[in-house]
């Protein structure tokens, strides 16, 4: 079996990170509860860390929210073919005296393109699920069958410890009917009544509570603080005063 990797795209400090995004300013004088932690092996010795991982098919725009969420170009982003085949991180250093932390936000190689990639990329998101505290897993706001969603879905979250660690994001809501002309972003009346109805239909259909469900668009940055508040709340309880 395939072990896990995970490349490293940037380190930086994680106050540059929330001077990016002032919502993840949780991260500030916090510290990963070392019994918690996952441990990852670096070049210059363990590190204990709060691990997020994105997962999801291929043009759902994992890459593209990821690197909305933490203000710069970190990850590869691809309109017509996926192009993250490796786990790709962006790590950020907890200001912390007691040895190496990072807060990691990783993204995973979309499934949904060869069957044969996907058999191998399911062992992979399983390890990857093992060692993360948060699961991101991305549908698309303009997409009606979701059967392939589910299967990987149903396939990766067997048992409740793995789906306690799961939010949905639903990306490119600028893009749910009835399609909006507007020049400047604006959900329309219309569009937020579609969006309600999707809402509860994958709230349905993936057995996820409706309050771990955000709807984002990575485009328009819309709701990306909603998202990172979300994120917050479920790290919180791996985190410690620093
Ligand atoms: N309309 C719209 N397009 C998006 C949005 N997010 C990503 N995309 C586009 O979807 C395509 C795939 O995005 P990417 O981030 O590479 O998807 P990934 O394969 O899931 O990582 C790119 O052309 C993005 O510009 C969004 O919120 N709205
Ligand atoms: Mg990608």
């Amino acid at each position: 079996m395939s072990r896990l990797r995970c490349s490293v795209n940037v380190t930086r400090d994680v106050l540059e990170l929330v001077h990016k995004r002032k919502a993840f300013a949780f991260l500030i004088d916090r510290q990963p509860l070392l019994s918690t932690a996952s441990i990852w092996q670096r070049d210059n010795g363990d590190s204990h860390d709060v691990q997020v991982i994105a997962i999801g098919k291929t043009g759902y725009g994992k890459s593209t929210t990821l690197n909305q969420l933490v203000g710069e170009e970190v990850f590869e982003t691809n309109d017509i073919h996926g192009c993250t085949r490796a786990m790709q991180s962006a790590e950020y250093r907890f200001q912390t005296a007691k040895g190496q932390c990072y807060f990691s936000l990783a993204d995973l190689p979309g499934i949904g393109e060869k069957p044969e990639l996907d058999k191998q990329y399911i062992t992979l998101y399983r390890q990857a699920i093992q060692k993360a505290h948060l699961v991101i897993y991305f549908l698309r706001a303009d997409q009606r069958d979701y059967s392939i969603d589910l299967l990987a879905f149903s396939e990766l979250f067997k048992t409740s410890s793995e789906r306690r660690k799961v939010i949905l994001v639903i990306n490119a809501v600028d893009k749910i009917e009835p399609l909006n002309r507007c020049l400047s972003f604006e959900l329309s009346w219309e569009q937020v009544q579609s969006l309600e109805l999707k809402l509860t239909q994958v709230s349905a259909k993936f057995d996820v509570p409706e309050d771990r469900i955000v709807a984002v668009s990575a485009i328009e940055q819309f709701n990306l603080d909603k998202l990172t508040h979300k994120i917050a709340e479920h790290l919180l309880p791996f985190l410690q005063i620093a």
